[in-house]
């Protein structure tokens, strides 16, 4: 019989839930929400944040544990909305991104993620991943959540996030890359049979 790894994931979106576990189920990871409050500092680094928040939430949980945080660049918007993609997306969505495109013929982007692992016997690790792409002129598809339906990744034949099954966003995605890489971590380093 396998062991299954259970390691709390402090968030409150679902949707990271869901595709994380999708993507480390593989490497026979489980992450659970916990629903402690996750202390975000503001900083423009996702590395900066995902530590401090790690530590904070460390001092209450004493378990290991999983914080991620991610967002999207736009290249002609120097960055925005970065690490506040999550007030953004509330305050504008994806339509109020489209109205700052307007115009704007270079559309390069990229999604973040940053996951950060910690547990009382270890400080926080990073694992890092970035899907590069570009900002759609509509919104199309159903899948994913937040910007995916304005985003379009390189090597996706023109389809945003929106267009692609789960299972395809993963292999593309910021938050599989970062995931695949803690996940191959923790079983070579923590999970050792
Ligand atoms: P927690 O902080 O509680 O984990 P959150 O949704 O507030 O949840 P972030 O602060 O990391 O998370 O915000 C990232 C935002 O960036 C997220 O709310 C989405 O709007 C957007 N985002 C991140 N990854 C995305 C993805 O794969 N597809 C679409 N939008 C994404």
């Amino acid at each position: 019989m396998i062991d299954i790894h259970e390691i709390y994931f402090i968030t409150s979106n679902d949707h990271k839930v869901e595709e994380a576990n999708r993507i480390l189920s593989q490497f026979g990871i489980c992450l659970r929400k916990s629903n402690i409050k996750k202390l975000e500092i503001q900083s423009n680094s996702l590395e900066k944040i995902v530590k401090y928040s790690a530590l904070y939430a460390m001092k209450k949980l004493k378990s290991e544990l999983i914080i991620e945080d991610s967002g999207l660049f736009i290249k002609k918007l120097n960055g925005f909305p970065g690490p506040f993609s999550s007030y953004v997306y509330k305050k504008l969505g994806c339509d109020g991104i489209l109205k700052l495109m307007q115009n704007i013929s270079d559309r390069r982007a990229l999604f973040k993620c940053v996951v950060g692992y910690c547990s009382p016997n270890v400080k926080p690790i990073l694992f890092c991943g970035i899907c590069y792409g570009n900002i759609s002129n509509e919104a199309r598809g159903s899948y994913g959540f937040g910007f995916d339906p304005i985003f379009i990744p390189d090597n996706s034949n023109g389809r945003t996030f929106s267009e692609l099954l789960p299972e395809e966003k993963d292999k593309f995605s910021h938050r599989g890359i970062a995931f695949r890489k803690f996940g191959l971590w923790y079983i070579s380093n923590i999970a050792k049979p």
